[in-house]
């Protein structure tokens, strides 16, 4: 159990192309996975990428069926599931706009399109392969998530006009909460 801190945009390990995890899931990337667990739990996401605690491998966690409130004693997990090397091998034609919010781009949020399904492939947390099919919330933070193992923000996906904007309004954002977040968040 710990709360890893969260790098924020524009640190470059969100830039990268994280590393595939190699010879399988071991206790060390299980480890990882219910450290990046208890820190989404503790920051109220919804899903959290490995780049994202700083680590450049290609690991997710998500839970977008967690409810109440971590800080009133009503937090309650919802489904946690661990994706190792996930791979996307089918998307709908049909797509979808979500208010999209990232926890390392805190404080910022817009629309973006995406498709609405998605198929997915990866390793589980005991390192067998898998292969399901996601829509709605669930599917859109998917794809969010794959994008941080490939070095992409939210932010990526708008016009460089409102990119430029959300980065102004970010910078702003992390020198006002400068004292706030120096333990919590990696600038
Ligand atoms: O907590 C999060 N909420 C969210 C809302 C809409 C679309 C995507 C997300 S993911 C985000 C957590 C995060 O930054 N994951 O990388
Ligand atoms: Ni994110």
């Amino acid at each position: 159990m710990a709360i890893l801190p969260i790098y924020v945009a524009p640190h470059p390990v969100l830039k990268k192309i994280a590393d595939a995890v190699e010879g399988g899931v071991t206790d060390e990337h299980r480890k990882l996975m219910d450290d990046m667990l208890d820190t989404m739990y503790a920051t109220h996401g919804i899903g959290l990428a490995a780049p994202q605690v700083g680590e450049s491998l290609r690991i997710l966690v998500l839970d977008v069926a967690q409810k109440g409130d971590i800080d009133e004693g009503t937090h309650e997990k919802g489904t946690p599931m661990f994706f190792v090397n996930p791979e996307i091998t089918w998307t709908s034609d049909e797509q979808n706009i979500y208010n999209e919010g990232c926890l390392s781009v805190p404080g910022q949020y817009a629309e973006v399109e995406r498709p609405e399904k998605c198929r997915v492939k990866f390793l589980d947390y005991d390192g067998n392969e898998q292969e399901v099919e996601m829509e709605g919330l669930l599917a859109t933070c998917i794809q969010h998530e794959m994008d941080h193992l490939n070095g992409i923000l939210f932010i990526d996906h708008l016009s460089t006009l409102k990119r430029d904007m959300l980065m102004r309004k970010l910078k702003k954002w992390t020198k006002m909460n400068a004292d706030d977040i120096a333990e919590t968040h990696v600038l």
